[in-house]
C-alpha cells in the first residue's frame, strides 16, 4: 500500500538541532553584527534538494530560533541532522516529534558514525544522501520505507543538487557556506573525515559551483562565503581549474563575496594555487597545524606537516593576503613536557589570532579509536566537541597535568594583551588592498562598531588594552580598520569562552 501519493504535497519539517558554544560558534562575537549563528544548515539544505519538488518545506535551525510545537504540528514528515556535539538536541527533538506522532528521518555525520546510541527515529540515513534519498522517497510511494538506509558508496557530486539556500533566513547568519568537494587524500590518525567521505577528493563541477554562487548573490547575500571542504586543496589539479573561473565570476560579479576554505599545510608549497586564491579573494583560510612537535606529527600520521618549516608556511599564506586561523592539538602520546610552552611560542610567532587549541579527541571508527582500543585506553564515546577540556582516552601524559597545561594555553593566548597583539602582528603581514565585502551596509557596519566599543571599550576590564590595539590598528591599518574590529569581536568570543569554566574542564 502506498504512504503518500506521488503528487501529494507531503509537509517537511527540517530540523537543525542547537549546539553548545564552542569556538566555532562565534556566538560571543554574533551578535555585535546582529546575528544568530555563524553558518547554516548546509547538510539540511542539501536534503530539501534531493527532495520531490511537490513537497512544502520549512527549515528550523534551532540556533537560530526555537523549535514551535506549531511547527512540529504542521508537519507530516521530519528530518533532522547532527553532529555529535548536538546529540542531546536530537534525541530531545526525535522525541517531541516521535510524541506528536510524526515520522522522524535522520541523518548527518553523527547519524553515520555512531550507529549504536541513535534515538528512536523511523528512518535512519548513513552516509551520504544523494542516491539513498530518492531510493526513499520511491519506498514512501510503493508503502515500503526501510528503516536503515546505508549509502552503498560514495555518490560523485555531480549529483549533487544546489543547496535550498533559500529555505535560510540568510540575514540571521555571518556567513553562507557552499561545499566543492569531499574526501582528504591525506591520513591523519584522529581524523573522521576520511572515514565518513573517504580519501579520494571528489568535486563539483565549475559550473555546479558558479550556479550555487549564482543562486547566493540572486538571494541578496553580499559578503563572507565559507567553503566547507575539510580540504578545499584536496584535489589540486581541479582547484586550479577553479580558481581563475572563480576569479573571472567575482570580478564581473563586483566581487561581493569574500572565500573562507579549510586546507592543509601543503598550501604553501604552491605559489600558483596562492596566487588563484588571492585573486578570487580568499581573504582567511583555516589550516590543520595541530602541533609543532615533529615527533607528535609523526605519530598523528600527519607528514604534509613535516615537509616545511611551520612558521615559514604560515607567513608564506599570510604574505598572499589571507589571515591564517588554524586548528592545534595537545594530548598527543609523543608530547614532551614542554609542550603547553612551545604551542604558546609557536601560536605567538605566527600571528594566528584565531586559534583553536583542543585536547586530542578518539572520534568513533578512526584509526585512532581503533588504536585505543586495541590498546585499552579508550574511555567513553567522546563529547565530539574538542574544546571542551574533557579527555575520552587515557594520555601517556598525567591526565590532570594535561587539562591543566591546556587551560593554561586558553588562558595565555586569548589573555587581551597577547591576542591584541596577535591580531595587529597579523594585520601586519596579511596585506590587502581592496576592502572585504560586507552585507550590512554603513548603518550596520555603525551600529556594529558602538556595540563593540560599549563593550570592549567601556564594559570590559581590559578597555585599556582595548584602546591601545584600536589606536594603534586606525594608525597602521586604516585600510583594514573593519578587519580590526572583526578581530576584536572574534577575540572576545574566545577569551569569554577560555574564562567560562564549563567550557574548559567539563565543567
Ligand atoms: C560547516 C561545518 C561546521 C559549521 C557549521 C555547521 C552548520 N551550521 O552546518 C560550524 C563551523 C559551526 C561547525 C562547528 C563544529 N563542528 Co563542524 N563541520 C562542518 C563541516 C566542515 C561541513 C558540514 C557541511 O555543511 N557539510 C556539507 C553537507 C552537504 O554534508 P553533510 O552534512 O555530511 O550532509 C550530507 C549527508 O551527511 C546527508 N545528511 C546530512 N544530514 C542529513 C539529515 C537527514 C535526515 C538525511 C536523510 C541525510 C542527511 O546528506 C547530505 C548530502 O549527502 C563538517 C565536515 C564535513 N565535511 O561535512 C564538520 C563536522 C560536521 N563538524 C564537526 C565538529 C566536531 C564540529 C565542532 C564540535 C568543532 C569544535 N570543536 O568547535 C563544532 C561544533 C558546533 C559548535 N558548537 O560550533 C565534525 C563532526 C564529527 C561528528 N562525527 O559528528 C565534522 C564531521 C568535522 C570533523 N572532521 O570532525 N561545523
Ligand atoms: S588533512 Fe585534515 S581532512 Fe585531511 S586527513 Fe588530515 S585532518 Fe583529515
Amino acid at each position: 500500500m502506498s504512504l503518500i501519493s506521488k503528487d501529494l504535497a507531503l509537509k517537511t519539517l527540517l530540523v537543525y538541532p542547537e549546539f553548545p558554544d564552542t569556538y566555532w560558534s562565534f556566538r560571543h562575537a554574533l551578535w555585535f553584527e546582529g546575528k544568530r549563528s555563524a553558518f547554516p544548515p548546509l547538510g539540511l539544505m542539501t536534503v530539501s534538494a534531493l527532495l520531490p519538488d511537490s513537497w512544502k518545506r520549512r527549515l528550523v535551525d534551532m540556533n537560530v530560533r526555537p523549535l514551535k510545537t506549531s511547527d512540529i504540528k504542521w508537519a507530516d514528515v521530519v528530518f533532522a541532522s547532527a553532529m555529535i556535539v548536538q546529540k542531546d538536541s536530537l534525541r530531545h527533538v526525535v522525541e517531541l516529534c516521535k510524541a506528536a506522532g510524526k515520522r522522524v528521518v535522520i541523518g548527518g555525520p553523527y547519524v553515520s558514525t555512531s550507529r549504536g546510541h541513535l534515538p528512536e527515529a523511523d528512518h535512519i540515513f548513513l552516509g551520504e544522501a544523494e542516491t539513498t534519498l530518492p531510493e526513499f522517497v520511491r519506498d514512501l510511494e510503493n508503502g515500503q520505507p526501510k528503516r536503515i538506509y546505508q549509502a552503498p558508496e560514495r555518490p560523485a557530486l555531480s549529483t549533487t543538487p544546489i543547496p535550498h539556500f533559500q529555505l535560510a533566513d540568510l540575514k540571521r547568519y555571518s556567513a553562507m557556506s557552499i561545499q566543492y568537494s569531499r574526501g582528504c587524500p591525506f591520513q591523519c590518525e584522529f581524523c573522521d573525515i576520511i572515514e565518513i567521505y573517504g580519501r579520494v577528493p571528489r568535486t563539483k563541477s565549475n559550473e555546479q559551483m558558479l550556479a550555487e554562487l549564482d543562486a547566493l548573490f540572486n538571494l541578496g547575500w553580499r559578503g563572507t562565503v565559507f567553503i566547507v571542504d575539510d580540504n578545499f586543496i584536496g584535489n589540486k589539479r581541479n582547484v586550479k581549474r577553479l580558481l581563475p573561473v572563480l576569479a573571472d565570476w567575482s570580478e564581473r560579479h563586483g566581487h561581493p563575496f569574500s572565500f573562507i576554505p579549510e586546507a592543509s599545510v601543503n598550501l604553501a608549497e604552491d605559489d600558483e594555487l596562492l596566487e588563484g586564491m588571492r585573486r578570487a579573494r580568499f581573504r582567511r583560510v583555516f589550516l590543520g597545524i595541530e602541533t609543532p612537535v615533529e615527533a607528535s606529527l609523526k605519530e598523528a600520521q600527519k607528514g604534509q606537516n613535516i615537509r616545511g618549516d611551520l612558521l615559514n608556511s604560515v607567513r608564506k599564506i599570510q604574505s598572499y593576503g589571507m589571515q591564517v586561523m588554524a586548528g592545534f592539538i595537545v594530548g598527543f602520546d609523543n608530547d614532551p613536557e614542554d609542550i603547553f610552552e612551545r604551542q604558546i611560542e609557536f601560536i605567538r610567532e605566527s600571528a594566528i589570532p584565531l586559534a583553536m587549541v583542543g585536547l586530542l579527541t578518539a572520534l568513533p571508527d578512526t584509526q585512532l579509536w581503533r588504536r585505543l582500543e586495541r590498546e585499552g585506553r579508550l574511555l567513553t564515546e567522546s563529547s565530539g566537541n574538542n574544546t571542551d577540556g574533557s579527555l575520552n582516552f587515557i594520555p601517556k601524559m598525567d591526565a590532570a597535568r594535561l587539562v591543566e597545561g591546556y587551560k593554561t594555553i586558553l588562558r595565555t593566548i586569548y589573555s587581551p594583551g597577547e591576542y591584541y597583539q596577535r591580531a595587529l602582528n597579523c594585520l601586519e603581514r596579511v596585506i590587502t588592498v581592496e576592502p572585504e565585502p560586507r552585507g550590512g551596509g554603513l548603518i550596520r557596519d555603525a551600529r556594529a562598531l558602538s556595540l563593540v566599543v560599549l563593550a570592549l571599550g567601556i564594559r570590559d576590564r581590559a578597555r585599556a588594552e582595548f584602546w591601545r590595539y584600536l589606536g594603534q590598528a586606525y594608525a597602521r591599518h586604516r585600510e583594514n580598520f573593519a578587519d580590526a574590529i572583526k578581530l576584536a569581536a572574534m577575540g572576545y568570543h574566545l577569551r569569554k569562552l577560555a574564562e567560562d569554566g564549563a567550557q574548559i574542564g567539563g565543567g
